[in-house]
């Protein structure tokens, strides 16, 4: 694995890249990317983007690799089931939320900051995102704002309560709903600070429980659309993917495509407002782990 030079002494948070490459539209991917990274390294962290470069797992691309993410062509959405084959035919490949964890875990970073994390969708019922596979499976913390809101979220929180990840709302009793605050949906417990994380998180490898732990933080309150205004334009991409017959790894891709031209750019800004938000927050909770373990904390 290309693992580049890094200050060890720092504690580290992962970004992936198919939030690069596939679901923000250029220039805005590049800014949001290098912007992620700056907010984290302002936190006293160190970011790590993940990604796949000629069949090299990487975990940490530099300026011209995040470039190259943002604006090229034909790379491949990189799910756990394509890592092998990018991996074999040396192609290059944008990490999903399942992926970057996987490769994070590999490398020893425990917190990884997105936007939101894939999960059950809504038309397919039998479309279900290796996300929360490598949830139940793989010892990371995922900062998100919810699952997309373009999911059944329901289903989604059932599908991690039978797969044993814990959900943590971060100043919030309710599960986000990634554009909106609210979703009506409980948590599994609310935190109001990093640290409180980290004694949950702490608490998971004692008792060594496998998986991951989901911090769900909303948007900030300023950036939310309210539900009642995407509600409807979420149910018109939907029924779109599922008149054009978009499939599979395509499906979210195409509905967050869909739903910033129906809403006029507004779900973009949103994205990209949680997406800082997330970074800050994922940082904190890197610092505030890496104190516990030198005793600082
Ligand atoms: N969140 C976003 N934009 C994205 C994604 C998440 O705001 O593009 C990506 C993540 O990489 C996530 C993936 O892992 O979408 C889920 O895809 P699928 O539903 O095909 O598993
Ligand atoms: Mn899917």
């Amino acid at each position: 694995m290309n693992q580049p030079m890094q200050n060890r002494a720092l504690p580290q948070v992962a970004l992936e890249s198919t939030v690069i490459a596939h679901g923000l539209p250029y220039p805005h991917n590049l800014a949001l990317a290098q912007e992620m990274e700056r907010i984290i390294s302002a936190e006293g962290a160190e970011p790590r983007t993940i990604g796949v470069i000629a069949g090299e797992l990487v975990a940490g691309l530099n300026a011209d690799q995040l470039r190259h993410m943002a604006t090229a062509t034909g790379i491949r959405k990189v799910s756990r089931r394509d890592l092998p084959l990018v991996v074999a035919h040396k192609l290059d490949g944008a990490t999903t939320v399942a992926t970057t964890m996987w490769i994070a875990q590999r490398v020893g970073i425990e917190v990884f900051a997105t936007g939101g994390i894939g999960g059950v969708h809504r038309g397919d019922g039998a479309d279900i995102s290796a996300d929360l596979q490598e949830l139940a499976q793989t010892p990371v913390i995922v900062v998100c704002a919810g699952a997309k809101a373009i999911l059944n979220l329901p289903a989604t929180l059932e599908y991690l309560e039978t797969y044993g990840v814990t959900v943590v709302g971060y100043g919030v009793d309710e599960f986000p709903a990634f554009y909106s605050r609210t979703s009506g949906l409980p948590v599994d417990v609310r935190c109001d600070t990093p640290e409180e994380v980290a004694t949950i998180w702490r608490a998971k490898r004692a008792l060594g429980l496998p998986g991951g732990l989901l911090l769900a933080v909303p948007v900030p309150a300023g950036d939310e659309i309210p539900a009642r205004v995407i509600e409807p334009l979420i149910a018109q991409a939907v029924a779109e993917a599922e008149a054009r017959r978009i499939r599979s790894a395509e499906v979210t891709p195409f509905l967050l495509t869909r739903l910033s031209e129906l809403s006029g750019e507004q779900s973009l800004r949103v994205n990209l407002a949680l997406l800082k938000n997330n970074a800050s927050v994922a940082a904190k909770i890197a610092v505030a782990l890496a104190g516990e373990r030198s005793g600082v904390v």
